[in-house]
Formats: C-alpha cells, structure tokens, sequence
C-alpha cells in the first residue's frame, strides 16, 4: 500500500496526532509548541510543583534527588536511578498472573500465562510480544504509581507544563525466535518516538534483566542528536539496523540497561532506542507516558467487549 494511503487512513482515525507526527518530527515546531505551551501554564506550574512536594511523604521514591534526576534526563535523554519497592513489584506481578495479556496488543489475542503455548499453537507463531489492557483500571499498584507525586514533579518540571499521564503499558516480551516483522513492529530495531511535541516515559522492570532477558538499549544524548545517514534523516521517523547505529555513536554512549526487579529510569524516546529480543529469560515492563497533550494513542485501555481469549 503506498505511503500515502496509510497517511490519508491514518487522518481519518487520528487526525489531531497524524498532524502533530508530522509537525513535531521539526525540533524548531517542537521547542515553539513547548515554549507556548510553558507560557500558557505558567501560572499553574508552580502549584502544582509545590502540591507535589507536599506529598512527597507519599511517595514510592521519597529519597530520590529530584532537580538531579531532571536534570540527567534534560542532558542524556536517560535518567537512571529509580528503584520500585519490593511490595509494588509484588502486586504488579500478581495482576499478570492472574490476568489474560493479548499477543501483539491485539484485543482478539488474549492468553493467560500458563496457556502460551497453546495461544502459539492457536497463532501458528511464536508469541514476541504480550501486552495486558486496562491496567490503571484493574491494577491499584499501576494506578497509584501513575499519580505518584515524586513522578508527576519530574513529569512537571521536565515539560515544563502540568504533565497530561497520557498512558499506562504494561507487555511481557518472550525469548523467542521471532519473525524480523514482529521484531520490527514490536520496536526491537532502533528508533525514535515522535508521541508529543515533549513527553517521556517511566520504564520499570518487574522481572530481573540482565544480558539476553530483553534490556531496554538506548543512545544516551541522541534526543539532542540524531543520526544523520540519509537524506532527511534529520526528520526522517525510521528504524535503524545496528550497524548504522554502532556507525553513528560512540560505544559508550550506547547503554544497555540490566537491574534486578524493580529497576527503573526516565527517558525522552526521542532518543535512538529499542528494545533487546531475549534469548534467555522473558522480560516484564511497566511503561508510564507523560506529555503535554493526549491524543489517546498511548493508553491501554480497550472495551471489555472487544476482549477476545485465543487460548
Ligand atoms: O521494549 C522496549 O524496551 C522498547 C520499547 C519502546 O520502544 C518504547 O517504549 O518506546
Ligand atoms: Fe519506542
């Protein structure tokens, strides 16, 4: 199908964030749209802050070094340094015993753990990617996180504006041999988020990630950085193989992310990032949006109506 019927399909289901796609790919639309948008709430920011920090007692992450973290993540796109309690991990990881995630995020895909192989076998693949819906909905630890008020002052102060929670995702990611089309769609090939013109996300391992269990890789600075190998490129919303991406950075400024259960960091997806295929264990993440605006794209949520189990 060529590129434009896709982009013309696209307007006609989303037509607010098919034109923030298009315009926010310029980082001179970007900084504008950010600068009015900072402009707008400034009267509502510094209220907010301080709301937060009345709370902070509250908190999941009361120790942690806020305007530092903010600061990281202004600076390299990536900042590392959370950590869950134990007892938050424990109740996100009962939520996905206890409830059906659906292969490739489709709603007519769904599965309990225990029945992965049976809902392959149903599939005719192997199962890459295995997302649950409605968490914040049916998951109070995923809800209380999404209002934590240490993450909306990082959310606050990183865009500069009240932080719109735009979504909450929560995936399993198998140790697969997974089709090069899964791994493409499921975002385990480099490349860049274009969700807002400013928003990042909250990742949080709840299983143990060490090298072939899926890490999270990102190219610390490159939010600020792209690579630049073809023509356009400079705008250009494309994956990139390895290669050109070991061309373009220097080895240490590509960082693998490990961490036992619990670990967390913030990141600007604008950064070159991806996802590992594991080839060991499987990963589970909870992954929490924040930006100026909502387009509706980014949540989780589906009508139950529409939930279909495979297996
Ligand atoms: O699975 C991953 O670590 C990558 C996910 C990703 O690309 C994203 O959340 O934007
Ligand atoms: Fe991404």
């Amino acid at each position: 199908m060529p590129a434009w019927s896709d982009l013309m399909a696209s307007m006609g289901r989303q037509p607010r964030y098919t034109l923030m796609r298009g315009a926010a790919r310029f980082a001179a639309v970007r900084q504008s749209v950010g600068w009015c948008r900072r402009w707008a709430h400034r009267a509502h920011l510094d209220p907010f802050l301080r709301q937060c920090e009345d709370s902070v007692s509250d908190s999941a992450f009361r120790a942690l070094d806020r305007p530092a973290f903010v600061r990281e993540l202004r600076e390299q796109g990536i900042a590392m340094g959370l950590q869950l309690p134990a007892s938050v991990v424990q109740q996100v990881r009962a939520f996905a015993q206890s409830h059906p995630c659906f292969a490739d995020r489709e709603p007519e895909r769904g599965f309990h753990l225990p029945a992965r192989e049976a809902a392959q076998a149903a599939l005719g693949k192997p199962i890459l990617v295995a997302q649950y819906f409605n968490t914040e909905s049916q998951c109070e630890a995923v809800q209380r996180l999404s209002r934590d008020p240490v993450l909306l002052w990082i959310a606050g102060r990183y865009l500069e504006s009240t932080p719109t929670f735009v979504g909450a995702n929560l995936w399993w990611t198998f140790p697969v041999d997974a089709s090069a089309s899964d791994r493409d769609r499921h975002a385990h090939l480099f490349h860049r988020d274009v969700d807002d013109f400013r928003f990042f996300k909250f990742f949080f391992y709840l299983t143990d990630v060490q090298p072939g269990d899926g890490a999270h890789v990102c190219v610390a600075g490159s939010h600020r950085r792209p690579p630049m190998l073809r023509p356009g490129d400079r705008w250009n919303i494309r994956r990139y193989s390895d290669d050109e991406v070991t061309r373009c950075f220097a080895a240490e400024r590509i960082v693998e992310i490990c961490g036992p259960a619990g670990t967390g960091f913030a990141e600007n997806t604008l950064c070159v990032h991806k996802g590992r295929t594991p080839t060991r264990e499987p990963r589970l993440l909870l992954q929490l949006q924040y930006a100026l605006f909502d387009y509706g794209v980014m949540h989780d949520r589906r009508p139950a109506s529409t939930l279909r189990m495979l297996a």
